[in-house]
């Protein structure tokens, strides 16, 4: 394992004080003014200071849709981590592990020392909570504890399972807002565990388990996950979701308000970040207009969890190595309740909508390859087949024109247990938005720090549709974003960009 790092930076840029770490910074843009074919290029500097908390809070998180696969898999993997478990396998003894989660599993460069590169956890970075202090809590509309919902999840081995079940076995999903015409008709039978009165009343409840979690758990924050079933996508309609004010009537009176809707007004109402794991439009521009107003975090939208990070670093290599991919057939099928959802039309057209999108920005900036509106053509196909549960199939066929009227070919497959590469995602979720949370930044010439905007889009990479704030641009570009976020923490410790120049290497 990579060993735990001690970073104590030698800037006179860089000031540690009790509660802070205070990180003088130039950001350098460059601005580019164009007209007609003539660009002007104009590097920019603004001075900033990045100011980050040091104190690492006790969190909580909420799951909405806790007893599902993702749910229980994130809770057991979690407890297995903190218990060090190890079980055996036809494949010898396996030990409990976070790979997947890029900030406990992955690195970056910090530097060059007498022995070459230094490679540090990202985690090491700056101050962040553990996964394996985080406390789960959360709401299901099924009321099976967390040890029979992780057996029906069919995603650990056995033998890990009775280790843990005596855990699980206590943890019970709270009840939930159901309004059935959300998802799929095939999910009636697993609703047995629902809140009932107005939706206003429900609404209440969840702010109420919010609170009573928080003060029974004496966690000091809580974030709010949903990782519940795909919802159909709501009608955005003038009047009743267009506006915080009227949504908020809305909750009120009764109208079109989707669960996951009201369980973000529910978490915003309670100044709780509230992440949205699955594909669809959660965030109704009331809802984004609440958080704004309130100053609490929100991101999403569905975890970039397999099929889709790939096609974000594979149209990346393909369109920044001036390959023109004109074809993109992505096939999967699997046999979770997830699958069993999306086999409804509205569900899949939630998926299929998030799932398409996903090139869109690597597309756009290449105008050697592309005329402008052009794009390839893009087929999702998703099936649901049983028998193959949670273990999920994709075959995606990459076509591409090359020179002089070339084609390439690329066909994958890729066999994955579904929720075993959403869990870390979700970890890494919460742990970046509750980081956010204690970075403020005052660039030049204003008075006060500021937080990141409230739609919270350094979440970008990690999932399939960014929600971006109004007007900036989406990256969907898996390096883009990863570096975007490695670059902002080196921000906060007063350190350059990465730039992978590396010129002390190229000269004579
Ligand atoms: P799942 O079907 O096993 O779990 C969802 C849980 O939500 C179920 O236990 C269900 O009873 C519960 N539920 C449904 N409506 C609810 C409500 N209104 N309130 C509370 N609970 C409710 O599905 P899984 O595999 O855990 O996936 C969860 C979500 O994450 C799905 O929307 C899926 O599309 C999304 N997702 C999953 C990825 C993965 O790789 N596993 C990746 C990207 C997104
Ligand atoms: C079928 O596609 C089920 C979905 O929930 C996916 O498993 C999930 O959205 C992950 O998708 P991807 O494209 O990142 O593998």
């Amino acid at each position: 394992a990579a060993m735990s790092a001690n970073i104590l930076i030698n800037s006179p840029n860089l000031k540690y004080t009790d509660t802070h770490i205070e990180a003088q910074y130039s950001y350098q843009t460059t601005s580019v003014h164009q007209e007609g074919n003539k660009l002007t290029v104009t590097p920019r500097t603004t001075e900033m200071i990045f100011r980050t908390e040091r104190h690492v809070p006790r969190l909580g998180v909420m799951l909405v849709g806790w007893g599902g696969n993702n749910g229980t898999t994130v809770t057991a993997a979690v407890l297995a981590n903190k218990l060090g478990l190890t079980w055996r396998t036809k494949n010898g003894e396996k030990k409990a592990n976070y790979f997947g989660s890029f900030l406990q599993s992955s690195t970056v460069c910090l530097g060059s020392g007498s022995e070459g590169e230094v490679n540090v956890p990202f985690c090491d970075l700056l101050p962040m909570v553990h996964p394996n202090d985080i406390i789960f809590d959360g709401w299901d509309i099924s009321s099976m504890d967390l040890g029979r919902a992780m057996e029906r999840a069919q995603v650990l081995d056995w033998s890990l399972q009775e280790q843990l079940r005596p855990y699980m076995c206590c943890l019970k999903p709270r009840p939930s807002i159901s309004i059935p015409d959300f998802i799929a008709a095939n999910q009636d039978s697993r609703a047995d565990n629902v809140l009932t009165g107005t939706m206003a009343e429900q609404m209440e409840r969840v702010r109420a388990d919010i609170r009573d979690f928080k003060l029974s758990s004496g966690v000091d924050k809580v974030i709010v996950l949903w990782t519940a079933n795909t919802e159909r996508f709501c009608d955005i309609t003038p009047g009743v979701n267009d506006t915080a004010k009227n949504l908020l009537a809305t909750i009120q009176n009764g109208g079109e308000v989707s669960p996951s809707t009201l369980f973000a007004v529910a978490s915003i109402l309670e100044g709780c970040a509230f992440i949205n794991g699955s594909p669809q439009n959660t965030f109704v521009p009331g809802a984004v207009e609440l958080a704004v107003e309130r100053g609490v975090f929100i991101g999403g939208d569905d975890f970039k969890s397999g099929q889709t990070k790939i096609k974000s670093v594979l149209v990346d290599f393909l369109v920044s190595a001036g390959i023109k991919p004109t074809s993109i057939v992505s096939y999967n099928h699997l046999g979770n309740n997830d699958g069993k959802n999306l086999s409804a039309p509205q569900q899949f057209r939630s998926k299929e909508i998030s799932k398409s999108n996903v090139v869109d920005d690597m597309v756009q900036s290449n105008s050697v390859l592309y005329q402008p509106g052009e794009k390839p053509d893009h087929c999702v196909v998703i099936k649901y087949v049983p028998y193959v549960g949670d273990s999920k199939r994709a075959m995606d066929e990459y076509t591409s024109e090359i020179m002089m009227g070339g084609i390439n070919t690329i066909a994958m497959h890729h066999t994955c247990e579904d929720s075993l590469l959403a869990s870390p995602i979700i970890l890494d979720l919460v742990i970046l938005t509750e980081l956010c949370q204690r970075v403020t930044i005052k660039p030049q010439g204003e008075e006060d720090f500021q937080s990141f905007h409230s739609v919270l889009a350094l979440l970008s990479f990690l999932c399939k549709a960014p929600l971006v704030p109004p007007g900036s641009p989406v990256i969907n570009a898996f390096f883009r974003q990863r570096a975007c976020i490695e670059n902002i923490m080196r921000a906060c410790l007063g350190l350059p960009p990465q730039s992978h120049m590396l010129l002390e290497h190229k000269l004579q």
